[in-house]
């Protein structure tokens, strides 16, 4: 495959510039250029450039807000809400996230409720920066009804990704990232534009048999993974991001964007947690203490998760991200447009 060489900032740039061109607000496009480029940057194909058009589509929909200025609604108390009014979920994180750490560190514990949000992004992106402050980070939301319970056949819960974040002083966070089905609706979406048959296992379709045709997959629903176990942890988001938080389950995610092809809009969970708040009183170290069972794992020669993100964005700084020259053309042509 040929590749050619792009410097992050000059694709960030590249990718703000196609959202500026189609109306959407300078500081929302720079939000959204922001975490797709650290999507490409790290090798996270699913959410990196292949996202551009995405969001593209659902804007021509209608269905996101362009000019959405996010309301950060903070009181006094645990719970900083925002209001991301029907726009992108980047821009609103972006908007509350010194309320979030600054509570976070004099509260011992903060949560960020994120309403109305169209959310097309990983969440490491935004646990790793919140770990980076010295927080321990929890973060979900549902996604559009794409995914059967376990025993089930049919899509009623979301591909709903569920991340941790702990801090490392001095290293690179400890951060785990995934969707409850067995991968990202991203992935089957790329097998699907690449002509790539599905592992065995992914998917059932419309008519509820197992299948490896990946449009056959996304026509009828996603399995979770470890079985009843990513079901359950996927119902648990449901119910704490989407019903908790006054906002839309994956079922209505689905009906309000009339299918599965548009991003969902709906809301998000992050909480946010100062370790040394927790241990107050106890003569211990949380962090040193992780530390210990974090080489614990890598003296068995055990990959941390995120590991190969670090390594691909190292390579990437030094180097520049390899990119496609399918992938540099849709670039030409979404700026063109
Ligand atoms: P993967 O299965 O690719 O990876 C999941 C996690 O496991 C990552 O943290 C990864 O680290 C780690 N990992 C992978 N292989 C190993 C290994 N051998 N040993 C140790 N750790 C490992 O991700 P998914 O396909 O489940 O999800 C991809 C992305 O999709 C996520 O970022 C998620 O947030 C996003 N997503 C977003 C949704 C939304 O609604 N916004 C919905 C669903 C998913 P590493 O990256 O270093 O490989
Ligand atoms: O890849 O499952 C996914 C997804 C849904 C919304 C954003 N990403």
């Amino acid at each position: 495959m040929t590749t050619i060489t792009m410097a992050i900032a000059e694709l960030e740039a590249r990718i703000r510039r196609i959202f500026t061109n189609c109306g959407v607000r300078a500081e929302t496009a720079g939000a959204v250029a922001r975490v797709i480029a650290a999507g490409e940057r790290d090798n996270c194909k699913s959410h990196g450039i292949y996202r551009v058009e995405g969001c593209l589509r659902v804007l021509k929909a209608g269905k996101v807000a362009p000019d959405a200025i996010p309301e950060v609604r903070s009181g006094e108390g645990p719970i900083i809400r925002v209001d991301a009014g029907g726009g992108y979920a980047s821009p609103a994180y972006e908007a509350a996230r010194p309320t979030l750490i600054e509570r976070a560190r004099r509260q011992g514990l903060a949560a960020l409720v994120i309403n109305d949000c169209v959310h097309f992004s990983a969440l490491w992106y935004e646990v790793e920066d919140l770990a980076g402050e010295g927080l321990a980070v929890l973060s979900m939301c549902p996604s559009h009804a794409a995914m059967a319970p376990s025993g089930g056949r049919a899509p009623l819960l979301g591909t709903n990704p569920f991340a941790f974040g702990w801090p490392r002083p001095g290293k690179d966070p400890y951060v785990f990232d995934f969707a409850t089905t067995l991968v990202a609706r991203g992935e089957i979406e790329l097998h699907e534009r690449e002509g790539k048959a599905l592992p065995e296992g992914w998917a059932v379709g419309p008519d509820g048999q197992p299948t490896t045709d990946p449009s056959a997959a996304l026509a009828g629903a996603m399995l979770p993974f470890g079985q009843h176990k990513g079901s359950a942890i996927a119902t648990m988001i449901e119910l704490l991001a989407g019903a908790m938080l006054g906002d839309f389950m994956s079922q209505e995610a689905r009906e309000f964007m009339e299918g599965t092809r548009l991003l969902p809009r709906h809301g998000a969970l992050i909480l946010a947690f100062d370790p040394s708040a927790f241990s107050q009183g106890r003569d211990r170290d949380p962090l040193a203490d992780g530390e210990r069972l974090l080489q614990g794992i890598a003296d068995q020669g055990a990959r941390l998760p995120s590991q190969r993100r670090y390594a691909a964005r190292r390579i990437a700084r030094a180097e520049g991200i390899r990119l496609s020259t399918e992938e540099v053309a849709l670039l030409d042509r979404l700026e063109a447009q």
